[in-house]
């Protein structure tokens, strides 16, 4: 199977030029439309203003494009038979010339097979609060213990159980990592009584540690939590309250599988009078300028 970069990421990464991976899970799903399409458009030209290719990644038609246009933007924003495409589904979305959007394990995955080394994204799957009963644990997790990539993310998606993930990802080798800050941050909350025992302050050493990991023959990814900006965030309490709410609606309405998490931030957003979307733009966005500069620093 071959994969398709855009002429721009092409000569970039020929070219040894910083590039930036962003996945299309976001887009499609993550966020309703305008605002997905908007996103997309101040993260790319977050990337271009410090000089980085944007390479958003998704699955046209069977085609795996890795950097988009602004048509391939608009298709995965607003078309509802975009389907949610994770690493083990490649090869049947290219085979069927189907249209998917990448996942954290997708677009990692393709992202380190052209070459790109910094990925970033709003937060990642995990182990859902349910696990023992379902056994749900998202295949971001293994793929970030089979991907070198440095990952940034504001954590984990909000309504898992964090502490069992953060178990998971030691048993899987991932190495955590805290930009400006000494614990776990919890997606719309900047903070949380997660101790992470590393953090870095600048970039250079976010970088350096990356290249020790490859050194040592590691062969999982740098995942490097980028807390929200504490102005745009919501209080754990508040949230969590809200969060507790949306997951009884979901089971009294039999959501499961693919629909949880559409119909979870669609409920979440209507609660908090769409703060908790305004609070998912600016992390994201927070985490595109952080990897854009780490790309850069290489
Ligand atoms: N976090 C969010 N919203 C999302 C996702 C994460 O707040 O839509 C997406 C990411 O693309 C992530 C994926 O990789 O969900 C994980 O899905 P699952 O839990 O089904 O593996
Ligand atoms: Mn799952």
């Amino acid at each position: 199977m071959k994969y398709t970069p855009s002429k721009q990421v092409k000569d970039a990464i020929n070219n040894n030029r910083p590039v930036l991976a962003l996945e299309s899970t976001i887009i499609a799903s993550g966020m309703p439309y305008p605002q997905n399409k908007e996103f997309y458009n101040k993260a790319a030209e977050i990337c271009y203003n410090l000089d980085v290719v944007p390479a958003a990644i998704a699955i046209i038609n069977g085609v795996v494009h890795v950097g988009l246009d602004q048509n391939q933007v608009e298709h995965i924003a607003t078309d509802d038979s975009v389907n949610k495409i994770s690493k083990r589904e490649i090869g049947v979305c290219v085979q069927g010339g189907l249209s998917g959007a990448t996942t954290v394990s997708s677009a990692s995955h393709i992202a380190n097979a052209v070459g790109i080394k910094v990925f970033s994204t709003g937060g990642i799957g995990g182990v859902h609060k349910d696990y023992k009963s379902t056994l749900d644990m998202s295949q971001d997790l293994y793929s970030l213990s089979e991907t070198p990539l440095v990952v940034v993310c504001s954590g984990v998606k909000s309504f898992l159980d964090v502490e069992k993930t953060i178990e998971s990802l030691e048993t899987l080798g991932v190495t955590l990592l805290g930009y400006k800050t000494s614990n776990f941050p919890l997606f719309y909350s900047s903070s949380s009584n997660f101790a992470l025992p590393f953090s870095v302050d600048n970039v250079e050493d976010v970088v350096s540690v990356f290249k020790c990991n490859l050194e040592s023959g590691l062969k999982s990814s740098l995942l490097v939590l980028n807390p929200v900006h504490k102005s745009d965030q919501i209080p754990a309490k508040t949230i969590n309250k809200i969060i507790s709410k949306s997951i009884s609606k979901m089971k009294l309405n039999k959501i499961v599988g693919k629909e949880t998490t559409p119909f979870l931030l669609k409920n979440i957003a209507k609660q908090t009078k769409n703060k908790s979307l305004e609070t998912n733009i600016s992390l994201a966005l927070n985490n595109v300028r952080l990897g854009a500069k780490i790309a850069k620093s290489f």
